[in-house]
């Protein structure tokens, strides 16, 4: 700590230090947080717009969300200052934002200021030129046109120089380095880091959610900046044009004396966190309060803030959408575990039935006596109880009723060779003369029908069996036997009925040749 200007609160903490007992000041520095040179959502801005200790100008709009330093549209020029100079000698900012634009490319940029001068439109991304201080920029157009942009880089000034647009100030910078900034899945960060005159940017790409993703962009020793000086971001469009949003800018002084109540996780003192914390938390309320109360006095209000509830913070969606991701691939994996008790259901259903069916035709095959224990000597054998259907029985229902499709198949193939045949035939009356093919059609008719008849007189016989036992007992094997024998006789009959008339043509053409 050395000549700072302190103010009510450095004065507290102050006093804490007092009390502390000093411990050896390592290589990282301690951070503290300062809300007054910081804005994050919510509540970034207030109702009347104006973000709390700071100031926007130009075409910057601040909502309760982000402040937006340019819209996406033609020559726009933006930018927000901080409305207090520095009361601390070192400093980190983490700024957190978007650029985003429809365009492959987009323009100008984005830049970050550490400066003696304060809200000035001007050239330098919508800022000031001959600067005195720190400008660190985020240039998303390639001017000089060497395939080198995006670029982040830093450009000290001490209000001397001129910013070289045209070559993307390439000889003024200290460091820079190459990284795509804009259009990236998630906000990208910047820490920039002023400490002990050394200046340090680590740069997350926004490529993942993680906020701790952080890489070396540029680190330059013996950097020289205004012991006292204002915060600033401001940004431009061209031709082209970018939205340049800021979500957060976060400010920590750093300094190297451990300061009272021992350090945090971050190397913050956790006494003065909490109490930073609270003070930020009871500003925060406060705001919440007048929101309330504003809202309170003007009704119609809370229909627009109703309607801005229709639009959800991109996160949230984010989360939201794999929520309900998940969600639906659990119902999906609920379904077809059903599906999978339901089929294991059956499947050992069926596993029981066949074990039955082959356990009765073990018994049958062994003694013809299925579930029945043998008589004890001497006692009248109890009555079998004939079981409704075998299983032999069964193959050979489905045997018989297969070969019936089969052979009526045959049979309406036959018909089909015939009808065509005896068209052919009708086609050429000369060569063939009178032929007796009708009679041989009726014989053939005759046939069918005859089939048609056993068949039916089958299908009766084969359903009667599973129903009444009793018939079954009488005569178990007969109605397969006669399904046999009819099919046998039907096929006979067929073949002789064809064999008979393809004779009776070929005859009739012999003869016919004779003529
Ligand atoms: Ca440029
Ligand atoms: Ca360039």
């Amino acid at each position: 700590m050395t000549n700072m200007a302190l103010g009510l609160n450095e004065l507290i903490a102050g006093i804490l230090l007092a009390f502390a007992v000093l411990g050896t000041s390592g290589q990282t520095p301690y951070k503290r947080f300062e809300y007054k040179y910081s804005f994050k959502p919510p509540y970034l801005s207030q109702k009347d717009g104006t973000v709390p200790f700071f100031e926007h100008l130009g075409n910057a709009i601040a909502s309760e969300e982000n402040l937006r330093v340019t819209p996406s549209l033609r020559s726009q020029k933006g930018s927000i200052w901080s409305r207090l100079q520095t009361t601390f000698d070192w400093w980190e900012v983490e700024l957190v934002f978007r650029v985003t634009g429809r365009g492959r490319i987009g323009a100008d940029g984005l830049a970050f200021w550490y400066t003696e001068d304060r809200a000035k439109e001007g050239p330098v991304f919508g800022s000031m030129d001959q600067w005195r201080g720190l400008g660190l920029f985020f240039d998303s157009f390639d001017n000089d046109n060497k395939h080198n942009n995006p670029y982040i880089m830093a450009m000290p000034n001490d209000g001397t120089k001129l910013y070289d647009h045209q070559n993307d100030g390439s000889t003024q910078q200290i460091a820079g380095c190459l990284r795509d900034f804009r259009n990236k899945p998630f906000p990208v960060r910047a820490k920039i880091q002023y400490y002990k005159n050394i200046l340090q940017v680590m740069f997350n790409n926004g490529m993942s959610n993680n906020e701790n993703d952080y890489e070396l962009c540029l680190r330059v020793e013996n950097v020289f900046l205004p012991a006292r000086g204002y915060f600033g971001v401001s940004a431009a469009t061209g031709g082209l044009a970018d939205d340049h949003d800021v979500q957060k800018f976060l400010t920590s002084s750093l300094t190297a004396e451990q300061p009272a109540g021992g350090v945090g996780d971050a190397g913050i003192p956790s006494q003065e966190q909490q109490k930073f914390d609270k003070e930020f938390e009871g500003y925060q309320q406060e705001l919440q309060k007048k929101k309330d109360e504003y809202i309170k006095e003007h009704p119609e209000a809370q229909k627009e803030k109703d309607d801005d509830d229709w639009f959800e913070e991109e996160q949230i969606r984010e989360l939201r959408q794999i929520f309900q991701g998940q969600s639906d691939l659990r119902l999906l994996i609920q379904t077809i575990s059903r599906r999978i008790d339901e089929m294991v259901g059956r499947q050992e259903n069926t596993n029981s039935l066949l074990t039955n069916l082959q356990q009765n035709a073990l018994a049958l095959g062994q003694g013809q006596m299925p579930q029945v224990p043998p008589p004890a000597h001497g006692q009248v054998p109890v009555q079998q109880i004939p079981s409704p259907i075998q299983r032999f029985e069964v193959d050979n229902i489905l045997a018989a009723s297969r070969e019936l499709v089969a052979s009526t198949r045959e049979i309406k193939n036959l018909l089909v060779t015939i009808s065509t045949k005896q068209d052919h035939q009708a086609a050429q009356p000369a060569s063939y003369g009178n032929i007796d093919i009708s009679s041989s059609v009726n014989e053939l008719k005759e046939g069918i029908n005859g089939v048609k008849r056993d068949v039916s007189m089958v299908s009766q016989r084969v359903h009667s069996i599973p129903l009444s036992p009793a018939a079954q007992v009488e005569c178990p094997s007969s109605s397969c036997v006669s399904t046999f024998t009819l099919i046998v006789v039907a096929a006979i009959q067929m073949a002789v009925f064809l064999g008979y008339s393809i004779y009776k043509g070929s005859k009739e053409s012999q003869t016919k040749k004779f003529y």
